[in-house]
């Protein structure tokens, strides 16, 4: 599919934009707080809505640690390649290392899953990611925050409960504020 302009252009006013963060390596509580600290700090994003954190079992190779996932949701006059730009620069931050293993351990993961309600194919970013519908970690916390959300091309995200694999997720009793 071509890239779809203005999909890909800076908004007037601001959007909402969801994120999932995802650590496993050096304290992932941690990362996954530090990260919100950052995401809140910004300049250009203003965080309104987080999930609580979701232990779970690592999709792809199995000899890595357990996750901590979690989704928040900003509002955000960044184009999108800006905002994946910005949410890279966090990662790098935080020590993550790109090995070029797929799947693989990580200090902080900062995946852009929805942009208002556009759809991008770019090669460096396809939103809504296309995780979304196939992961409970991803999944269930953005439930969480938004359980009416739509994804753009996919219908509720509601409706994919039901079917997505477990993954072993379990919502962490403990939170934290950002
Ligand atoms: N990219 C394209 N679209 C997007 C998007 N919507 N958001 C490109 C972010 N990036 C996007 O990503 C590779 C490239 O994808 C980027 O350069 C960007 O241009 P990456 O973060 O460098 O590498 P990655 O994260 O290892 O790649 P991948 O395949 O996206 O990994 P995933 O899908 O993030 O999986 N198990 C559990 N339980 N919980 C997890 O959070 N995470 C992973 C990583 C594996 N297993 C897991 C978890
Ligand atoms: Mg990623």
């Amino acid at each position: 599919m071509a890239v779809e302009w203005p999909a890909l252009q800076a908004p007037e006013n601001p959007v909402s934009a969801f994120i999932a963060l995802g650590a496993n390596l050096q304290n992932p509580a941690q990362q996954l707080h530090d990260a919100l600290i950052a995401i809140q700090g910004h300049p250009d994003l203003d965080l309104k809505r987080q999930s609580s954190l979701y232990g779970s079992d690592p999709m792809g190779p199995a000899d890595q640690p357990a996750y901590i996932n979690a989704v928040c949701m900003v509002l955000t006059c960044l184009s999108p390649l800006a905002l994946l730009d910005t949410l890279q620069a966090m990662e790098s931050a935080q020590g993550r290392v790109r090995d070029g293993q797929r799947w693989g351990p990580r200090t902080l993961d900062l995946d852009l899953l929805l942009y208002a309600d556009h759809l991008v194919d770019h090669p460096r970013l396809c939103v809504p990611h296309p995780g979304i519908t196939q992961r409970s970690f991803v999944l269930l916390p953005l439930l969480e925050i938004a359980p009416e959300i739509s994804l753009p091309g996919l219908g509720l995200a509601s409706d994919y409960q039901a079917t997505v694999p477990m993954l072993g997720l379990s919502k962490m009793e403990f939170g934290f504020e950002a």
